[in-house]
This record gives structure tokens, C-alpha cells and sequence, in this order.
């Protein structure tokens, strides 16, 4: 039971990560908390969008990109371009996005803003 309370190898070691990363270990503790809530967002939302059922279907997947993404991406409001969103992320082609499909546009968003970033980040000022 008490095994509970231990952090596992993958939060440890991300803590080892960002403590190398010259992070204070008061500032490693509000980025998990927010990471944590970050997760539990990116799941809740699906959640509620799926409205019980197993995956989205063409109009949860709709109400989902357009109220929940129209600030970070382009296109939200059209539906021609949320169906061709949808139609690329289906892989297994039965008109609806299943969780492991949700999280593919997740990863496709996390890693555009993270380039983003970076871009900007290095980006000499002018
Ligand atoms: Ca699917």
C-alpha cells in the first residue's frame, strides 16, 4: 500500500530532467501540478465531448475542435475543414475519433506549439 505514495521512474526522472535544467525544486513542483491538470484537461475534454459514448463521432469531434481549439488552430469554424481534420486522424476509417486518434492531433498541437517556440526562442532579436 504504501507504494501508493512513491513517485514512479518516469515522474522521477523527469524531475531529475528539469532540476538539470537549472529548475529550483519549488518551481518542479507547480510544473507537475500543472502538467497533471494539463492531463487531466486533455482526457476530461474528450470525456465530455464523446458524451459517454466510446469515441467522437462527426459532430462531438466538431464541437470539440471548435470550442475547445479555435484559439490555437486555423480552419475551427469551418466544417469542411474539421471534416478533413477528422477524415486524418480516423486510421482505422469508421467515421470517428477514437482516443488514441484524439491524442494523435494532441501530439500534432503540442509538438507545432513546442517548434513554435523554439523558433521564436532562437530567433535573434532584430
Ligand atoms: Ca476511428
Amino acid at each position: 500500500m504504501a507504494k501508493t505514495k512513491e513517485l514512479s521512474k518516469d515522474v522521477r526522472d523527469k524531475i531529475v530532467d528539469l532540476h538539470k535544467a537549472g529548475m529550483g525544486y519549488k518551481t518542479i513542483a507547480k510544473q507537475l501540478v500543472a502538467m497533471e491538470s494539463a492531463i487531466q484537461t486533455v482526457v476530461g475534454v474528450y470525456l465530455k465531448s464523446a458524451k459517454g459514448k466510446g469515441s467522437l463521432g462527426e459532430k462531438d469531434f466538431q464541437g470539440l475542435v471548435k470550442n475547445q481549439l479555435g484559439n490555437i488552430m486555423t480552419g475551427t469554424e469551418s466544417s469542411s475543414a474539421v471534416k478533413e481534420m477528422r477524415q486524418g486522424l480516423d486510421e482505422n476509417d469508421d467515421g470517428k475519433v477514437s482516443f488514441k486518434e484524439y491524442m494523435t492531433l494532441i501530439g500534432y498541437l503540442a509538438n507545432t506549439l513546442s517548434e513554435q517556440r523554439t523558433a521564436a526562442n532562437t530567433t535573434p532579436a532584430s
